[in-house]
């Protein structure tokens, strides 16, 4: 296959996915480290009968494919999960209904609404992390191992919570996780957190990770953070991929950074982007229900060759795929 050849400087600690989507990097790029894939987006308007647009969706390895779980905005205007089979990551089948959950004891449990899904599996077990309704914005949890049953844990946080990202294996014995305090609304603050938990049920030991920057450093994140993608974990610590959000005149508009965690105690943060990594461009990001958000879900990495492969909402109508590298982003940041 061409372009794969040297190693990668930094290397990531996962198994390689030779079919990861990939394109060059454009030899006019310039500023951002990351560079959009050329046929964007990869999910349009009207994807599915009754889902008016799909985007902030998160997709993983799955068999000799790929499997998704996909926010998809139904025409009532009511968000929620939709689950989505690719065998190249880049076309995708969406199942026509939604995904229906069970509580604990195996009865039907239906969220009010769904949205901002993530994905990992961690040991044997694939974890669904989204947004729902507990008398307001909070964490909902679902596991599955076939894809088929996706049984709902309670209410695992209170209100209000958002982007609730859980780490790709136990940290010290312990399920890890980051998310974003919040309000109900469209939070005009936020800062990442961590938490711990012995078996995804009961969570405890918060702990700050970070938080925005001051406008006169960092503006693009100066208003709230949170977190994108499952981190991925490299030699030199965990790599997370984060949304930053400034506050203007015509209102929020939201960029991507990284920032990269260390690998034992993920509160420490040992280095972040100062810069954005990618920002609202294309005609796609910019027009749209929400103008001018390119909102991180899923990173699929394929470790021998350093590619990394962002899914990414843009303007919450349309689904984009953006490409970069280990060593794109690690040489992106600067040290805490
Ligand atoms: C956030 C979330 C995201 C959305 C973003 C921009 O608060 O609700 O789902 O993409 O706002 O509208």
């Amino acid at each position: 296959m061409r372009g794969r050849k040297k190693r990668s400087k930094y290397k990531m600690i996962s198994q390689p996915v030779p079919n990861v989507p990939w394109q060059e990097r454009p030899e006019n790029l310039t500023g951002a480290p990351v560079w959009r894939y050329n046929e964007n987006p990869i999910i349009g308007r009207n994807p599915v009968k009754g889902v008016a647009r799909i985007f902030n969706s998160a997709v993983m390895p799955y068999e000799d494919g790929f499997i998704g779980v996909f926010r998809g905005e139904q025409t009532n205007g009511i968000p929620y999960i939709y689950l989505g089979r690719s065998k190249d990551a880049i076309h995708w089948n969406f199942d026509e209904n939604k995904i229906n959950f069970v509580d604990e004891e195996g009865k039907p449990f239906m969220p009010r609404y769904a949205y901002d899904p993530r994905l990992v599996k961690v040991e044997d077990t694939y974890y669904i992390i989204w947004c729902q309704d507990f008398y307001g914005a909070a964490i909902g949890i679902a596991k599955t191992t076939d894809f088929k049953t996706f049984t709902r844990i309670e209410n695992p946080f209170l209100p209000f919570n958002r982007n609730a990202v859980l780490f790709p294996r136990k940290i010290n014995g312990n399920f890890v996780l980051l998310s974003r305090p919040s309000d109900s609304g469209h939070t005009p603050f936020g800062d990442i957190f961590v938490s711990e938990s012995p078996d995804m049920k009961h969570w405890g030991v918060h702990r700050y990770v970070m938080g925005t920057i001051k406008g006169d450093e960092s503006a693009w994140q100066s208003t709230k953070i949170g977190a994108g993608c499952i981190p991925i974990e490299t030699e030199e610590g965990w790599l997370v991929i984060y949304h930053g959000v400034i506050n203007t005149c015509n209102g929020f508009v939201y960029r991507m950074g990284c920032a990269l965690l260390d690998l034992e105690q993920p509160w420490k943060v040992l280095k972040r982007t100062k810069n954005y990594i990618l920002a609202p461009h294309e005609i796609y990001e910019c027009m749209g229900d929400v103008p001018n958000v390119v909102f991180p879900c899923a990173a699929l990495t394929d470790a021998e060759t350093g590619r990394i492969a962002i899914y990414y909402g843009c303007a919450d109508t349309v689904t984009g795929l953006a490409f970069t590298t280990v060593n794109e982003l690690m040489e992106s940041m600067e040290s805490m």
